[in-house]
């Protein structure tokens, strides 16, 4: 990073036509700058999105999920390969991956696992921002969807490990859920995964070649009788449960025809549109949300008082909500 040339810095109209003509280095920028904490960037960054906005919303959007080592890398460079290639269509895989601080940005960092989708000219791979809250992660992934809508990406695959809440923030900004899951995962991960197997619009068992595959074709079938259980979608939709593998490409095709069937379902019956605006309000309050948290926790002023009374909340002196009330009280006085 440090070690490298400085890019001059460009002006909001080289940035917007940039955008709007697919410059992928001026995209890659933009996005860096969706990502700055620094208060000029987003400046900047915002009327970048503002102006983009007429030119968004084109892709079809695909949150990828699914615990560590279960095949995200490598499906989504196979997905992606057959995308760009059979189908014509242009990539963005972006990732969320809050943890990422702590885990080296394991998520979508294995570029090696991706190379040859790395190199394709209609792909665009963008890891995820090095560190950061999920709230800021969530946000800058929006945006960054948005920016690559505006380049010109007509698949946006947002991917996510399946460990926390991120999954949550992934479901809130696509249109269409993919869960891989392992044949022969246990039985403390399938329930952890009730909440995600909800969301999903598909769910596919991911290895399936050579040994695996009859057990991979076993768990199919457990998956799909579990599947009909849950509550169903306003759409009507009844979750897919498929098998694939990346690396002999089996099933791959298959899992894009129930994307489009997915997509055509929700898009002639106006839930697509219904889905996007609420995903869009969502994305309102939680930036109000986000905001206010973040004005709260940078104030000097309260920061030292939090301390204080972190301290008397454990020892019993307060109650949490005195003491959070107080806090509060301290903090609008203070702005205002
Ligand atoms: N046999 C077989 N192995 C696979 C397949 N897909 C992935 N793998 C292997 O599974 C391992 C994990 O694959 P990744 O694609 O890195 O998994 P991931 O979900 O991205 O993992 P994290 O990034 O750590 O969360 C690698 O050794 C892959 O080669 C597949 O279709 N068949
Ligand atoms: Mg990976």
């Amino acid at each position: 990073m440090g070690t490298t040339k400085k890019k001059r810095e460009l002006s909001f109209k080289e940035y917007t036509e940039g955008i709007l003509c697919g410059n992928r280095s001026i995209l890659s920028q933009a996005i860096t700058l969706v990502e700055s904490t620094l208060p000029k960037h987003s400046e900047l960054a915002q009327k970048i999105i503002n102006h983009c906005l007429p030119h968004t919303g084109k892709s079809i959007r695909i949150g990828i999920t699914g615990i560590p080592g279960v095949g995200k890398s490598t499906f989504i460079e196979t997905f992606g390969l057959y995308l760009t290639g059979e189908e014509k269509r242009t990539v963005a895989v972006l990732a969320i991956d809050p943890t990422s601080e702590l885990s080296k940005g394991s998520i979508l960092g294995d570029k090696v696992r991706m190379e040859k989708l790395s190199l394709d000219q209609n792909a665009f791979i963008r890891p995820s921002p090095t560190s950061g809250s999920l709230g800021g992660v969530a946000q800058s992934t929006r945006e960054t969807i948005l920016l690559c809508e505006a380049a010109g990406f007509n698949t946006v695959i947002v991917e996510t490990v399946g460990v926390g809440q991120s999954e949550i923030a992934v479901d809130s900004m696509v249109d269409f859920f993919l869960l891989l899951l392992l044949a022969g995962a246990g039985d403390e991960i399938q329930g952890m995964k009730r909440g995600i197997m909800e969301m999903a619009d598909t769910v596919a068992i991911t290895k399936a070649d050579g040994d695996n595959i009859s057990r991979a074709q076993r768990a199919r079938k457990e998956f799909e009788n579990a599947i009909h259980l849950f509550p169903h979608k306003e759409s009507g939709w009844v979750p897919e449960v498929t098998t694939c593998s990346s690396l002999a490409n089996k099933g791959i095709k298959e899992i894009w025809k129930t994307v489009i069937k997915h997509q055509d379902l929700i898009e002639k019956s106006g839930i697509l549109q219904h889905k996007r605006q609420e995903q869009t309000k969502r994305w309102m309050h939680e930036a109000i949300l986000y905001g206010l948290k973040k004005s709260f926790y940078s104030n000097e002023d309260i920061n030292k008082t939090v301390l204080e009374l972190e301290k008397k909340v454990i020892e019993g002196e307060k109650s949490p909500f005195t003491a959070a009330n107080e806090l509060l009280a301290k903090y609008f006085k203070n702005i205002s």
